[in-house]
């Protein structure tokens, strides 16, 4: 049994001499995690087994080979039993004296997922009620020194839900919760648990969160709420507001450290209960804080420290970035405006709607997130948003996105449905407001909160009156409902706690089917995939922002191997299906696949012409914003990964394997790019520029035959200003194809800018129609700087060449077309210091495939 390590620390404070000498502070106040021996048991069986925390009801069964592989062939469907079952979990703890004799000890339970009754040495002292709130509670009078057991007992969250289920008139529209009830709607815990049109259906319960344990003697801080007043080049005055919680007057400094010197502090006498104290600090020549591709992500790091006898009695760490951010979404000459001013520069979105990283989210640890913020880095991107159906993230997350300069767009967590909004309802998401709000808001990264994700836009066209057969008094309710809860209590919290962020109740803002509403701030685009719209669609329907657009891949092999054998690789196998949840799916996959390839020859091939149609399909959609900014000033696709083996919209799967997408996101997201499109005859070249200083470009184009014949050149050098939208090339392809076949040609867009060097194509007929050969590819590894590279050439145009290995790492670019007699240097980053040979590679193109 593992012991609660109460640490009284000596720490040495090093204060520079113009403020005060050095000097020793002990610290009266200890926060741990708390580290028990679980076990868990379905509440009526008492047979318990070991379980692990954080964690869930699920993976403890699997761990302890209670149910089979819920990922694994069509295993999901027999295990659904799981949710209509209450579970509980035991744990068995150590404290010693020296715990004891702290005046308080608080327990907080970050995570119960979610209707929870707490008891330790069986006193219950909690019974909650949602998964998005942590539950602090004073738990010193019921600890014994020694052993001490915490118990939890989870109620299904099925049967939970029912009272209010039977209360209601009729039933919500939450479509993507498969259960005929629609019960998600009246539990706060993450709507995709319920099922989504890219994972599974795995109403789970458990402790998702740690519980720490806190002791404290006095006084102790509560909260520290960062607010800068101003800020300009010169100079940024800011503030802290901090509540302390003291149980008795008492007399207190507050200090407010920065690098180890004391640059504010106060005195007060500390009032029994709460007490606001602010410490403000004038910050000259600030460095600012500026997104991925802008700037350094300068921090500054302050900790907030409560001194009670010379004692420190508690103290708070932050991390602050000083920058603004304005959400500019207002009439205009057009429509209606949408995009984001970082530090006065109207900022270009390059981003992604982010789901979250498991079905199982109590088994996903810091290292995914070290890795996702890689992905999206390598990928280019400014921004992740945080998509309502989903989580409010871990805080780990944020703490990367502020170092790592990656903005975030946080929805509250409501999706796709209308809710209740009794007063039972909204109490409890006044809280979870309340909570979250408090949690996030000194994080740079933060730039704007959204109230949910497609409401609006499905109460106003996807039908649910009809479908759901909703009386007038029925929609009366239910617009109300949307009324209290997105127009009134969660502006009113943020106008309480957060005032100077951006808030609005729905994205997106505009609708799809409408081609007008292009004019109109935010779009979900989904004419591609839903409406099957062609991919070059993508051009026309180009809105002022663009929040969602997608097209489903299936995920690497690799991955399909971990849920299904050979004889389920088939789109249409039982197997296959189950990972398929849109209700369009697989049909629609392959009714694009038809439109513009040669249907491949088997399972493998399908998969490998998936990903690349997704890829060159999407691409059409980011160069199309990029091309009109600015009248579009953002770019974000559906979806980032997936939270579990499947096919979706991802552009990395399960296993972390980047799909060819991914590949094509981080070109499409560069600084500066070149993009070819062809209007009424006419070729035009932009180059677009979303770097805040000018720069130096190199372009040559040219078009050439597939066999590598020239048939035109153009070199050009200049100077790009800084966010420049430049067309560079505008003639008649009649004129620059020199009466060419049309499909016998491919324009080549190199563009160099700093170190960066890029190629592109661009074609002037769909694949299916080029004069591809197979043509012969030269390969060989070479060693440069340390860093493993191979050199490719051929003899004849190659489209979409997928490079392969059987060594664990990562290609700085895949699926790229080689131009005949022209090198492409791809570089190898191994992850497990293997190196690459001849042998261990294997290439495919699309003449492999048919
Ligand atoms: C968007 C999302 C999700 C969904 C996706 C794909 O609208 O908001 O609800 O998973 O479409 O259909």
């Amino acid at each position: 049994m593992l012991r609660i390590l109460q640490l009284s620390v000596l720490v040495t404070v090093c204060l520079a001499p113009l403020f005060q000498s050095c000097q020793s502070m002990e610290e009266n106040f200890s926060i741990n995690d708390l580290e028990a021996q679980w076990e868990f048991s379905q509440a009526e069986s008492n047979d318990w087994y070991p379980a692990v925390v954080p964690g869930n009801v699920h993976l403890d069964l699997f761990k302890n080979k209670i149910i089979e592989d819920p990922f694994y062939g069509n295993n999901e469907e027999n295990l659904q039993w799981i949710e209509h079952k209450d579970w509980q979990y035991k744990g068995t703890f150590f404290v010693d004296q020296k715990l004891l004799s702290n005046q308080h000890i608080n327990f907080e339970f970050k995570g119960l997922d979610t209707y929870a009754d707490v008891s330790i040495n069986g006193y219950q002292i909690l019974s909650t009620e949602n998964m998005f709130v942590a539950y602090e509670k004073a738990v010193k009078e019921y600890l014994v020194e020694g052993e001490n057991t915490i118990q939890i007992y989870f109620h299904s969250p099925i049967k939970m839900a029912m009272p209010a289920f039977d209360k209601s008139n009729f039933i919500y529209p939450a479509d993507n919760d498969r259960s005929d009830e629609h019960l998600s709607v009246f539990t706060r815990k993450a709507p995709y648990h319920y099922g989504w049109d890219w994972g599974p259906r795995f109403v789970t319960s458990g402790i998702w969160r740690p519980i720490s344990i806190k002791a404290w003697n006095d006084a102790q801080i509560t909260d520290v709420h960062f607010t800068q007043k101003m800020l300009s080049r010169k100079q940024a005055q800011i503030a802290f507001d901090t509540e302390v919680e003291s149980s008795s007057q008492i007399d207190a400094k507050l200090k407010l450290i920065a690098d180890g010197d004391i640059v504010a502090s106060k005195s007060v006498n500390l009032q029994k209960g709460t007490n606001n104290i602010t410490l403000k600090y004038t910050i000259d020549d600030p460095e600012l804080w500026w997104p991925n591709g802008m700037g350094e992500a300068h921090l500054y790091h302050f900790e907030t420290r409560l001194v009670i006898d010379d004692n420190i009695a508690d103290k708070q760490k932050q991390s602050i970035g000083l920058r603004t951010i304005e959400v500019i979404n207002e009439p205009d000459s057009i429509g209606e405006s949408f995009y984001l001013k970082v530090n006065g520069i109207p900022t270009f979105i390059k981003g992604v709607n982010a789901i979250p990283n498991h079905s199982f989210l109590g088994g996903v640890r810091d290292s995914v997130y070290d890795t996702y913020f890689d992905n999206v880095i390598e990928s280019n991107m400014n921004m992740v948003r945080i998509w309502g159906g989903g989580i409010y993230e871990d805080d780990y997350f944020y703490k990367l996105a502020n170092e790592k300069g990656i903005l975030v767009w946080q929805d509250f967590i409501f999706g796709c449905t209308m809710y209740p909004s009794d007063d039972a309802f909204l109490n409890n998401v006044e809280k979870e407001a309340e909570y979250n709000i408090k949690r996030l808001r000194n994080h740079p990264s933060l730039a704007m909160w959204c109230g949910n994700n497609e409401i609006k836009v499905g109460w106003d066209n996807w039908g649910w009156q009809e479908k759901y057969g909703y009386t007038e008094a029925d929609q009366k309710e239910l617009l109300e409902g949307y009324d209290k809860l997105f127009n009134q209590l969660l502006p009113r919290k943020i106008k309480e706690l957060d005032a100077e962020r951006f808030y609005y109740d729905s994205s997106p803002i505009s609708n799809w089917g409408n081609k007008a509403d292009m004019n109109i701030a935010d779009n979900h685009y989904w004419g591609v995939w839903w409406g099957k719209h062609e991919f070059e669609k993508m051009n026309e329907y180009v809105p002022r922002f663009m929040s969602e657009f997608g097209f489903q891949s299936f995920p690497s092999m690799e991955t399909i191997k971990t849920f299904s054998e050979e004889k389920d690789w088939d789109i249409d196998s039982d197997v296959m299906r189950a990972h398929q949840k849109s209700s369009i799916g697989n049909v629609t996959i392959k009714e694009y696949m038809e439109r513009d390839y040669i249907m491949p020859s088997n399972f493998q091939n399908f998969v490998y012409l998936n990903q690349v149609m997704q890829a060159e399909g999407m691409r059409i959609g980011f160069e199309a914003h990029r091309r009109n900014k600015p009248f579009n000033m953002g770019t974000l696709y559906w979806q980032l990964n997936d939270v579990w083996p499947a096919v979706s919209w991802s552009g990395i799967d399960y296993l972390g394997n980047w799909k060819a997408m991914q590949y094509f996101i981080k070109k499409a997201f560069e600084s500066v790019i070149s993009s070819a499109i062809i209007n009424e005859g006419n070729l035009s070249v932009h180059i677009i520029s979303d770097k805040i200083e000018d720069c130096k470009v190199s372009s040559h184009l040219q078009i050439i035959k597939l066999d590598g014949t020239m048939v035109w050149e153009q070199n050009k050098d200049f100077q790009l200003k800084a966010n420049e939208n430049k067309i560079i090339l505008n003639e008649t392809l009649t004129s620059l194809s020199k009466s060419e076949n049309l499909n016998d040609l491919v324009l080549v867009l190199n563009t160099a800018y700093e170190k960066h060097n890029t190629q592109s194509t661009f074609l002037f007929s769909k694949v299916k129609d080029l004069k591809l050969s197979k043509g012969k590819i030269d390969y060989k590894i070479v060693s440069k700087n340390g860093i493993q590279q191979v050199i490719l050439k051929s003899n004849t145009f190659i489209k979409n060449l997928e490079i392969s290995t059987s060594i664990e790492g990562r290609w700085s670019d895949n699926y790229f077309d080689l131009v005949p007699h022209q090198e492409y240097v791809i570089d190898f980053k191994s992850t497990n210091g293997k190196t690459l040979s001849t042998e261990s590679i294997t290439l495919k193109s699309i003449t492999d495939t048919y």
